[in-house]
């Protein structure tokens, strides 16, 4: 059976304003709905107010430049390691066998992209019933020195050699955006994006996390295009709404916006 791939946005399990806020009954409900799953599951989370200021204070996504960056380094992990132990103590009791994966232990990464990773840990867990679950990290680069990789390069980079079927992106809005609809009145929701209508559509998509370290939303929709191109679809959908993550990790399609080939 094909892995799902579902990556929880940062900005929907902890508070963006608020330094190391997990929001908790959204972590609770996420939790209890992805426990429905049946078949094999990878979870990815975002750094959210955990990772992001720290990665942004420390310049950490500028590569190495000094010594500083060394304790920003290991400070932006540290957080991203206590965020990932909250996801997992939710999933846990959700019952979901959750474990976590440390992206800078198993992901060789060069100028910023994964060059590989040591996927048979995870494969094994996957085959066993376990749900692996790996988040956004702050890791060693072998050209730049140090990066942030995202959650959203990991899940395109799983997804694609780890043969998954679908891809879920659950964020805190309805789906991309012409403009960013926290802001303006006139933004409109895109129901689908394709390899053909993007580069048109690149121009006026949301800046909505575009504090992030690892960019916005046109980010994650450049990486999903390139899993599209392989035959992979993916859907960004609104997981603030109760039941809407669960609904699309059953196989509902249409409830965001949709990354596809055509
Ligand atoms: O929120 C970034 O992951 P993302 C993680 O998925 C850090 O972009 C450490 C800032």
């Amino acid at each position: 059976m094909k892995p799902l791939i579902v990556k929880l946005g940062g900005s929907v399990i902890t508070d963006k304003h608020r330094r190391f806020a997990v929001k908790r009954s959204a972590l609770k409900r996420l939790a209890s709905e992805l426990a429905t799953v049946k078949g094999p599951l990878v979870v990815v989370h975002g750094g959210g107010s955990f990772g992001h200021p720290l990665a942004s204070k420390y310049k950490i996504d500028e590569g190495y430049k000094n010594e500083r960056q060394l304790m920003g380094l290991s400070l932006t992990h540290r957080a991203m390691e206590r965020l990932n132990a909250h996801v997992i103590d939710a999933l846990q009791k959700a019952g979901l066998p959750a474990i976590a994966i440390p992206p800078s232990a198993c992901a060789v990464v060069s100028d910023g992209r994964i060059q590989s990773m040591e996927l048979a840990p995870i494969k094994k867990l996957l085959e066993l019933g376990l749900a692996p679950i790996l988040y956004g990290d702050a890791v060693p680069d072998l050209s730049r020195g140090m990066c942030i990789l995202s959650g959203d390069q990991l899940i395109v980079y799983l997804a694609r050699e780890l043969g998954a079927g679908r891809v879920v992106l659950g964020v805190d809005v309805d789906g991309v955006y012409t403009g960013d609809p926290k802001v303006d009145r006139n933004a409109k929701l895109v129901p689908e994006i394709t390899l053909a209508n993007w580069p048109k559509l690149v121009e006026s998509i949301s800046s909505a996390g575009g504090k992030d370290v690892t960019g916005g939303m046109a980010n994650k929709v450049r990486e999903l295009l390139a899993l599209a191109e392989r035959r992979v679809e993916a859907e960004i959908v609104n997981a603030t709404k109760p039941g809407t993550l669960r609904r699309a990790i059953l196989g509902e399609r249409g409830l965001g916006t949709r990354v596809v080939a055509r």
